[in-house]
């Protein structure tokens, strides 16, 4: 055995017999199952913040929004009740406004330009402006790129999607964005979503595959279809307070700890997509790979001019021009 690990060892039963008084449990949550993008993110990110702080940090992860929605366990986080959630930037704007811009449709070409954008100035500039409110943003991750389901009928071209009655985020981009495209849209919670579904309360819904497969929306929904519409960033939140709390050595933990969230969530979604349409059509949805996105592009067109004026055009060119 290394001589360092035996240290590590030997301070660790140390503790242990000194009653590690300096244990210090965290609550981090999901909205949606273990077994998806998020939850690989969020046990990563529990392990390597008791790692790297040598079990100093407890880190539990509740997952299929036993805790709330995103909305829920947003406000909670900023009240301090609960420390830590990642969640998507559905219910984001609602806290931080100035995020509103990262989800408008057909921003980002693929992911490989979100993650560009995330990762770079702009990206860095959006997470510090969650300070300000109660937040520290300890990294972004990714939700996926959106596709739309129904239990109605083929979605080729816009002109499907008149009238039918869609969950969506409670995000109000989304919501400005959709109902420019003939839905009508039914803000809700995504604890709530698969019983809407399966009662008929709502036609469809719009999610990534990753979501779509770990929530089992192929159990409720026929249709899916590769809108691609909506490039949907996650994030990790954590108090600020909490934050402020820790040591420099622990603040820079939890912050590595998050980036190797990331990491594993990506792949995960990578993963997700690659395999997804196959394993959705086997679970028996039809499936529209090739969608006319320049149609709902055009379709849009006023709903971007007045995202245009909310925004600031050059801010919107900034994102768009990333390489
Ligand atoms: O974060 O609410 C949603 O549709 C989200 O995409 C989902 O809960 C995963």
């Amino acid at each position: 055995m290394k001589l360092s690990k035996l240290v590590v060892g030997l301070s660790l039963a140390v503790g242990f017999m000194s009653g590690a008084a300096a244990q210090t449990t965290m609550k981090i949550s999901i909205s949606i199952a273990q077994n998806s993008h998020q939850g690989v993110a969020i046990d990563t990110f529990a392990r390597e913040v008791e790692k790297r702080t040598a079990g100093r940090y407890k880190v539990q992860p509740f997952y299929s929004g036993s805790l709330g929605g995103e909305r829920e366990s947003i406000e909670a986080v900023q009240l301090g009740t609960q420390e830590l959630t990642f969640t998507s930037s559905g219910p984001v704007p609602n806290f931080v406004p100035d995020a509103k811009i990262l989800d408008i449709p057909f921003l980002f070409r693929d992911k490989a330009h979100a993650r560009a954008v995330l990762d770079g100035p702009i990206g860095q500039e959006m997470l510090g402006k969650f300070d300000s409110k109660g937040f520290k943003a300890l990294a972004w991750g990714e939700n996926g790129i959106r596709h739309m389901t129904n239990s109605k009928r083929s979605v080729n071209a816009p002109e499907d999607l008149k009238g039918l009655k869609m969950r969506t985020m409670e995000n109000p981009v989304h919501v400005a964005a959709y109902k420019g495209l003939g839905i009508v849209t039914t803000p809700m919670a995504f604890p709530e979503v698969f019983t809407a579904l399966q009662q008929g309360t709502v036609d469809g819904q719009e999610n990534p595959l990753s979501v779509i497969m770990s929530a089992k929306f192929d159990q409720v929904q026929k249709h899916l279809s590769l809108t691609g519409h909506v490039y949907s960033p996650g994030i990790f939140l954590m108090n600020k307070a909490s934050f402020d709390k820790l040591s420099a050595a622990d603040k820079q933990a939890f912050l590595d700890a998050a980036k190797e969230g990331v990491k594993v969530n990506r792949a995960r979604v990578d993963e997700d997509d690659s395999k997804g349409v196959a394993e959705l059509r086997s679970k028996g949805m039809t499936v529209v790979e090739n969608v006319d996105k320049s149609r709902f592009v055009t379709m849009l067109a006023p709903v971007n001019a007045e995202f245009e004026k909310q925004f600031g055009k050059a801010n919107i060119d900034r994102i768009r021009n990333v390489k």
